[in-house]
């Protein structure tokens, strides 16, 4: 079977083995930021969930999904499947299951943006069959999916019946009906399949046509079948002739156009053909290949991850769409249900700033749209400001479970929803970050202030006074989830002071740089000077945990006094600790469940000592568990940021394997979806830990740390207009070439910062 492979850019997985299929799935998902296409058998078989999702659409259905839950749950509806084929060869279904699977290999090919397929089956009677297929789903028309299939009969002529279809007949994983049929018909050269949500209203449109080509074809028929529309040949096929099928497909929902099915019947009658697509599909991706590689000459292994990563980045995020965001799973899998969670502004969208800044812009954006949903959360909790619901969906609001099944465990409450805060100041760090690295002004002018002073007016009246006058943050989960209503959590108080100041200089400069404007947004928020004067108390006086004598952080109030347990040999993929030890006990232990100071040490890095770095991180690695998939990625960043090169590549390779590794016994891995968390965690380790990347005001500085066998780190790195390229290499030398755009400021390891023109390099 002749795909060959670059381990460099493709990821590949031969034979079948139903244990890993669902893995498989999503890791070699398709995806372009608008869907989400798992990698499933076009064929199906008894294991595989072929599934696409649209970024954005959900439902939440008129009874709850489960018995443990009192409401129903919005979550990510599973989309009309738009690659189903069915063979059938004489009578004899080619489905595994049916036939015998001689061999097979499936390549994701993460260059181009397209997933091959070669496979050969025996039926009983002894007759070959080889098929080999392509799919992608366009990154330059992102409303556009292509397939080809090619098909031979090896050993035998006879009739065969080959179906392309799209089938709307889906029901979510836990069963729940989301979408209902509004029609489905025959149009000029294809058919068309349209599906509303049940309760949402959102209405979704597929528009598909086929071609098969090959010697000897009898005419094509279109079929519809209730949500089942397709085109169906049947053909007297020749031993060793191949046949193949072209097939396209066009979506749109009515969160794009007011009428869907029309938009997407129109795009169908102009469409080129699926080569020509393909092209085009092709270019996309190498534009955004040429805007965010990452090159790691010596080990391909490393290269491997670290493009698998920033090829599912690329596809999580549509820079076009300001009204979605990026779930927990991103858009391959339906774990969390597609909710919106920290994971995307603290580990996946900073990948954006740096690579494409209208897709971090469209993030952020997001939530700006959901700001009044933000402030609702506050007011309900009793506070002021906006405080943005801790799991997000379409609507702005709340929508964590408040109790989960948890294996186990039994039914419990989730606290999260109520308790877990930090998120304010993660979306507020992101809003600053974003300025920073673009230099969009307009933006800070028009959204990114309002969401600085609403979220820092938060945190004002989150804090409790004691009698001397210190501020308090009681009752949070920190980001270690296995200590719940905890007092003083540093990552929270540190980061709400942080958000304070931040906020407090947005008004300062808003003020003095632009006096009407300040004026009317202050007016409109209704923040006089008294406010702004707490503000400044409350960020001054606010504990953080800090012993100057230590040096530590105490993770939060009383942590010390808990129980050491050794962690030696845990692993999380076997068993968490929480299941280890029972849900009371943990709470008593110094168990940490993911970083929670050591993500504190890297977003406020400037902040701290390099003894105070070094410290925090060796007292708190060794009681981290991670049970989180969103653990290791930043402990592979410090320790990289501390010069520790045989941990931060350990760390690295954990995250990495989360995923990828589909051996690891018990271990769902990525079958309900990649966690596109610990994969931006991935982008961030390299750029702002191996690479040693550090964003200032002042301009942007390289501090690399390369470990010797990778022989050099290469980046395309986008700062404020400029089109960087970085190159570390082991052996110390860094070159940061401005290949394009504006001059940049730019410094590596101790050096003065220097102002590079286009076309001029910077060597340290
Ligand atoms: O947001 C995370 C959380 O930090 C740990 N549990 C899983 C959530 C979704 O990934």
């Amino acid at each position: 079977m002749d795909i060959s492979v670059d381990a460099r850019w493709h990821l590949e997985a031969r034979g079948y083995d139903p244990a890993t299929e669902l893995m498989i799935e999503s890791v070699f998902a398709l995806v372009n930021g608008y869907s989400g296409t798992r990698a499933a058998l076009e064929e199906g078989d008894d294991v595989s969930y072929p599934a696409l999702y649209v970024a954005g659409i959900f439902n939440t259905p008129a009874a709850p999904q489960a018995d443990e839950l009192q409401d129903p749950i919005p979550e990510l509806v599973r989309a009309p499947d738009w690659s189903r084929i069915r063979i059938v060869a004489e009578g004899q279904e080619l489905q595994i299951g049916h036939v015998e699977l001689l061999e097979q290999r499936r390549v994701l090919d993460m260059q181009r943006g397209v997933l091959l397929r070669a496979w050969r089956v025996r039926d009983a009677a002894g007759r070959v069959t080889r098929l080999r297929s392509l799919r992608f789903a366009s990154l330059d028309n992102r409303h556009v999916f292509g397939q080809q299939l090619a098909l031979t009969p090896e050993n035998y002529s006879g009739t065969i019946m080959l179906e392309a279809s799209v089938n709307g007949n889906v029901r979510n994983e836990n069963k729940t009906q989301h979408l209902a049929l509004v029609g489905a018909h025959t149009i000029a050269g294809g058919v068309a399949l349209t599906m509303r949500t049940l309760q949402s209203g959102y209405v979704l449109s597929f528009v598909t046509n086929a071609t098969l080509s090959g010697a000897n074809m009898t005419s094509v028929a279109p079929f519809v079948e209730e949500a089942r529309v397709g085109q169906r040949w049947t053909w007297q096929a020749e031993q060793g002739q191949t046949y193949t099928l072209d097939k396209r497909v066009v979506v749109y929902t009515s969160r794009d156009v007011d009428d869907p099915l029309a938009a997407a019947s129109d795009q169908l009658a102009t469409l080129g053909s699926t080569v020509e697509l393909l092209a085009a599909h092709e270019a996309a991706w190498a534009a955004r290949w040429q805007a965010s590689d990452a090159v790691i000459t010596g080990s391909e292994e490393r290269q491997q991850q670290a493009r698998w990563a920033i090829y599912q980045l690329i596809g999580a995020a549509n820079p076009d769409d300001e009204q979605a965001s990026i779930g927990a799973r991103s858009i391959t899998g339906e774990r969390y249900r597609g909710h919106i969670f920290w994971d995307n502004e603290t580990f996946v969208w900073p990948f954006y700033p740096y690579t494409d800044p209208q897709a971090a812009r469209a993030l952020l954006m997001y939530r700006y749209h959901r700001l009044d949903g933000a402030r609702r959360k506050a007011q309900a909790l009793g506070y002021r400001g906006a405080l943005f619901p801790w799991e997000s969906t379409d609507t702005g609001e709340e929508t964590t479970p408040p109790f989960i099944n948890v294996p186990g465990r039994g039914v419990q409450p989730v606290l999260t929803g109520s308790e877990e805060h930090h998120l304010a100041a993660d979306i507020a760090y992101a809003v600053a970050q974003y300025r920073q690295a673009t230099g969009d002004e307009r933006f800070f002018l028009d959204y990114g202030a309002e969401m600085l002073l609403e979220i820092a007016r938060f945190w004002a009246s989150r804090v409790e006074k004691d009698e001397h006058g210190r501020y308090h943050i009681l009752k949070v989960i920190g980001p270690d989830e296995y200590h719940e209503s905890v007092d003083d959590n540093a990552y929270t108080n540190m980061m709400a002071q942080w958000t304070l100041r931040c906020g407090l200089e947005a008004a300062d400069e808003l003020r003095a740089s632009f006096p009407e404007r300040w004026q009317a947004l202050a007016a409109r928020l209704g923040i006089e000077q008294r406010e702004l004067d707490t503000w400044q108390a409350v960020a001054d006086n606010i504990v953080t945990g800090f012993d100057p004598a230590t040096r530590l952080f105490e993770q939060f109030d009383g942590y010390y006094k808990l129980r050491e347990v050794d962690l030696t040999g845990h692993s999380t993929a076997e068993k968490t600790m929480d299941i280890k030890l029972g849900w009371e006990e943990i709470q008593r232990t110094q168990v940490i469940k993911q970083s929670d100071v050591v993500m504190l040490l890297f977003l406020l890095w400037e902040q701290f000592t390099p003894d105070v770095r070094e410290k925090n991180f060796r007292f708190y690695e060794p009681r981290t568990a991670h049970d989180s998939s969103l653990s290791p990625s930043f402990h592979a960043l410090v320790a990289a940021r501390l010069g520790d090169l045989p941990m931060a590549e350990r760390y690295l390779h954990q995250a990495a394997t989360i995923d990828l590794d589909f051996t690891r016994k018990g271990w769902a891995g990525a079958a309900g979806g990649v966690h596109i968390a610990a994969i931006g965690g991935i982008w961030q380790a390299l750029a702002f830990g191996f690479l040693g990347m550090e964003p200032t005001d002042e301009g942007v500085r390289f501090r690399p740390h390369i470990p010797a066998h990778w022989g050099a780190l290469q980046m395309m790195i986008q700062w404020r207009g400029s089109q960087l390229r970085v190159t570390a290499q082991a052996s110390g030398a860094t070159e940061i070439g401005v290949e394009a755009g504006n001059a940049a400021t730019l410094a590596v390891g101790d050096g003065a910062w220097q102002t590079v023109a286009a076309g001029a390099t910077l060597s340290g």
